[in-house]
């Protein structure tokens, strides 16, 4: 399927890659710079006059932008880790294997692996490695400042380098994690030889919570808040997903949300973001400042975005827009200043672009294609539709104009007409003025399961409840949330227990287990 477009990518190859041949040993830099949990409407530049990010605005004016860019959905609640198994691997989840793959990657070829070994590239991991210890060792040798996990306290926690592929002790990271992983990748770059190119892979874990930035980055938006999700809602209106009601993200606040507590945690998630801004700054001033300047592609992305009161959620454990959509820009040789596009395009089709840039052929058989044809400007578009499925609960496909959501497990469907509803706010589904449009886009994701064998039905002989029960008890507060957050948002819960439940009210407090 890939195959036609790989040839055809190969003749402007030399218009992204500084014409080299391709035998050449100075194949171009890559920095990649991974952020996590980033919504796609959180960078000035694209369109949010109230967040402050003069860094991703700069990189977004000196490079290209892809404005319609997905995660492919989740095997898991933890969409970091299937996001970024996909990224590593080309493949989307359906084609990973059905044991453990979070960190079973059968025979796939790992990104990193692959351009050591063909393109003789340096690879080098720093941060969140969220996918176990056996596709590490298959992807990096070497490494600093990493972390072994999906989340931490940003301001605490411990960090782990990586030797020869000898994991080193767990050490105190020693500062915030933004700012540890930005002084391990401007080491890097300051000391990085020019014999040989590097894959420098900087794994951020902002803006992931908790949402503790450093007190002035909060303070900065508290005093200057950002309006509310267009398409804010106190809860969502049916059972979309299991870990809607009983996940650790949706947990984050009570319900019903109150429009005053997602206000705050937006200020402290856009907090993050800033700062994550001022970090990315640093790490893109001292590429600037060394001889690599020239020679180096740099990628930022995000693993997915975040709900943050959109739809009544918090997480990014459903397939609405906010949650599957992150920023993507691309920068360097040969890509074009100030350039943007709305092409339809998945986090793992940076598997396909990066290879190209390195002039590395991709493997048969991965559903990652390059963007490279787009920033070259030789097609608009190299996908029609994007499938976007969650677990066994949520499926959506959307087209550039359509999308249609389905909830398997309660026999329930949304059509959306994105050209003019962005926002997911208008069900047309039961519309019969739509229903053309209804059909079309049901033949359009029937197709999408055949391609990718999707073992799971679309409707259920008996569903589940349509209406959600929340239940303020059981909300879950994990170890990682510092004191404020909890005397903020748990009502000064310190009983920690990742994963579980509370089992007890606490006493002093009247308002809890109520709606509030
Ligand atoms: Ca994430």
């Amino acid at each position: 399927m890939f195959k036609p477009l790989y040839l055809v990518s190969l003749i402007f190859i030399p218009t992204i890659a500084t014409a080299k041949a391709a035998d050449s040993p100075d194949r171009p830099n890559i920095v990649f710079l991974f952020a996590d949990d980033q919504r796609a409407d959180t960078i000035a530049a694209h369109g949010n006059p109230h967040i402050q990010t003069p860094n991703l605005d700069r990189l977004a004016t000196n490079g290209f932008s892809f404005r319609q860019n997905y995660c492919a959905g989740s095997f898991s609640g933890a969409v970091c880790v299937a996001s970024r198994a996909m990224l590593m691997t080309g493949k989307h989840w359906m084609h990973l294997p059905d044991n453990k793959p979070a960190s079973n990657w059968g025979n796939s070829t790992i990104l990193p692996a692959l351009l050591r070994d063909r393109g003789g590239y340096r690879p080098f991991l720093i941060g969140k490695w969220h996918n176990g210890r056996g596709t590490l060792d298959k992807s990096f040798a070497n490494g600093r400042s990493i972390y072994m996990g999906g989340m931490a306290n940003h301001a605490d926690f411990q960090v782990q380098d990586l030797v020869d592929g000898k994991l080193q002790s767990k050490r105190n990271a020693g500062g915030f994690s933004s700012t540890v992983f930005a002084d391990e990748a401007v080491r890097f770059i300051q000391r990085a030889e020019s014999d040989q190119p590097f894959f420098l892979y900087v794994a951020f874990m902002a803006p992931h919570d908790p949402r503790n930035p450093p007190e002035a980055y909060r303070q900065r938006y508290y005093q200057n808040r950002p309006p509310l999700p267009k398409n804010f809602l106190a809860q969502h209106p049916f059972q979309n997903a299991p870990q809607a009601t009983s996940g650790r993200d949706e947990s984050l606040a009570p319900w019903p949300r109150t429009k005053a507590v997602v206000s705050d945690q937006l200020c402290e998630y856009y907090g993050l973001v800033t700062h994550l801004d001022e970090q990315v700054g640093r790490v893109l001033k001292a590429l600037d400042q060394s001889d690599h300047a020239d020679n180096t592609i740099v990628i930022y992305t995000a693993d997915h975005g975040l709900a943050m009161g959109s739809h009544g959620l918090l997480g990014k454990q459903n397939i609405y827009e906010q949650s599957m959509r992150c920023p993507l820009i691309l920068s360097g040789p040969g890509i074009h200043h100030g350039g943007s596009s709305n092409a339809l395009t998945y986090v793992h089709d940076l598997y396909a672009t990066i290879c190209e840039f390195a002039e590395i052929e991709a493997p048969q058989g991965i559903d990652s294609r390059s963007l490279a044809p787009v920033i070259n400007g030789k097609t608009e578009n190299t996908r029609d539709s994007l499938f976007l499925p969650f677990q066994d609960n949520q499926r959506s496909v959307r087209n550039a104009q359509w999308k249609l959501h389905i909830y398997p497990k309660i026999n329930h469907r949304l059509l959306f007409n994105l050209a003019t509803d962005p926002h997911e706010l208008t069900n047309l589904a039961e519309a019969p003025s739509h229903r053309t449009h209804l059909e079309q886009m049901q033949n359009l994701m029937r197709s999408w399961r055949d391609r990718l064998d999707d073992p799971y039905p679309l409707t259920v002989a008996d569903p589940d409840p349509k209406e959600p029960r929340y239940d303020n008890e059981k909300r879950v507060l994990d170890v990682w949330q510092p004191m404020w957050i909890r005397e903020k948002y748990f009502d000064g819960r310190s009983n920690a227990n990742h994963g579980r439940s509370r089992v007890k009210p606490k006493q002093t407090s009247p308002n809890s287990g109520t709606n509030r």
